[in-house]
């Protein structure tokens, strides 16, 4: 261990943010302990430009195996890390699939939490570390009012944004009961060229790319009326770290402050690749079709059927509306975003046109290519 430098201890770092903050912290010359699962294959793909020979000494970015659910594991590991700050990122973070195993949820993401919390209090390190708590604006959940701020009410709409909840109150509760420093940043989507593929900004953008190459002909969303206020992750990640650096422990609202719905940001991505799309009936019945195309080597005819709404993917409790006032943050912490949504929307869509140009290689040289498209 170097006392000259600080040590972070990040769950869920194999994620989308896990992988930015990694990066981030790194840069700032931290030494990085990263929790990741075991599975059956690697899954470090996000953070694999990142990894150092575990042979050789001095590393800054060591990996440790662990889980959310095994408490004595993450016990030992903060034992051995001693770290100055932790940031919990890790969760079940899918709120569609947290209607399908509400249980695992509920433990990993909630119970986790508590777990990390107590092995901090029971090793007697409430002074030494600082801890960041990954909440959401799934919290809000139903509107009550717009924008929504840090003293806006909770009503959670999914068994991923209760378990949240508990979450963001066990860790107001440790900083209060027992004076640690521990914070909840209540962020708003963020998403970026690494986003997990079953979220819908990196499903449109990678089924537009997919698309324009002739490797798909269809994308099947659920509810395009759905309004977000998205950001980047690159953003997001750089105001965790201003949290766990700012006088007090608090609870901060990140966010753009400007909504958007999913609808516009399908007709952005197609727009990327100089494909207008029209919009024809409502709800279920929707759809999208090509109205031009200014690039005559992208495979779509005019008139196409490019996007359909398929009802499986409809959740049994939406959340409508959400919209972020970022004041407190921008002025307290002189927070600000680098990037806006047209600038996500170009980044997300460049990168997937690079990947799914492989695949179009791929598919030429006679290989199958991926065809998985949730
Ligand atoms: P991702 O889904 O990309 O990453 C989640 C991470 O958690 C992965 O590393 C995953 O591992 C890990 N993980 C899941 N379950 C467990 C477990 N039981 N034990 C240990 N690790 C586990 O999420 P994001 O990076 O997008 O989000 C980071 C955090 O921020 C999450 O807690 C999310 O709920 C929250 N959040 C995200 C927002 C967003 O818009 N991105 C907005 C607000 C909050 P593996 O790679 O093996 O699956
Ligand atoms: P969200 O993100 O639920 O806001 O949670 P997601 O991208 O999954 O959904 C956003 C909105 O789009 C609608 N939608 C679809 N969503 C998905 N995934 N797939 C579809 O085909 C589709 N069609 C329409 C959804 O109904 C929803 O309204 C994300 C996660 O990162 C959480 O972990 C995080 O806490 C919140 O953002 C803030």
């Amino acid at each position: 261990m170097n006392p000259l430098k600080k040590t972070a201890f990040i769950t869920g770092v194999t994620g989308q943010d896990g992988a930015y903050l990694s990066e981030f912290l790194l840069k700032k010359g931290y030494i990085v302990h990263g929790l990741k699962r075991r599975s059956s294959s690697f899954n470090t793909d996000r953070i694999d430009h990142l990894y150092q020979d575990p042979h050789v000494e001095n590393r800054n970015f060591i990996l440790h195996y662990g889980d959310m659910t095994d408490s004595t594991n993450l016990t030992r590991l903060i034992q051995e890390i001693q770290p100055d700050e932790i940031y919990n990122l890790a969760a079940m973070s899918h709120v569609a699939v947290s209607f399908e195993t509400p249980e695992y949820t509920g433990n990993a993401d909630g119970l986790g939490t508590l777990r990390l919390l107590e092995a901090v209090r029971f090793l007697g390190l409430e002074k030494k570390t600082r801890i960041y708590q990954a909440s959401t604006s799934e919290l809000y959940g139903k509107v009550q009012e717009v924008p929504q701020s840090e003293t806006t009410p909770f009503y959670p709409r999914s068994p991923y944004a209760v378990a949240k909840m508990y979450a963001f109150w066990i860790t107001v509760n440790y900083r209060e009961a027992y004076g640690m420093y521990a914070c909840n940043g209540i962020l708003f989507n963020h998403e970026s060229p690494i986003r997990g593929e079953t979220f819908v900004t990196r499903k449109i953008t990678r089924a537009t790319s997919r698309i324009a190459l002739g490797l798909q002909d269809k994308l099947y969303l659920g509810n395009l009326d759905a309004k977000r206020d998205w950001g980047h992750a690159k953003d997001y990640v750089r105001m965790m770290w201003m949290i766990l650096q700012a006088d007090e422990p608090e609870d901060w609202v990140i966010a753009t402050g400007i909504t958007t719905p999913v609808r516009e940001f399908v007709r952005m991505s197609f727009a990327e690749v100089g494909i207008e799309l029209e919009f024809k009936g409502e709800s279920v019945d929707e759809k999208g079709f090509v109205k031009s195309c200014s690039n005559p080597d992208y495979q779509v005819q005019i008139g196409q059927e490019v996007l359909a709404v398929d009802p499986k993917y409809f959740r049994p409790t939406e959340v409508d509306l959400l919209i972020g006032d970022p004041t407190k943050a921008k002025t307290k912490l002189g927070w600000e975003c680098r990037y806006d949504l047209a600038t996500l929307v170009k980044d997300m869509m460049q990168s997937d046109l690079n990947l799914m140009r492989k695949d179009q290689y791929l598919k030429e040289g006679g290989y199958t290519t991926l065809n998985y498209f949730e």
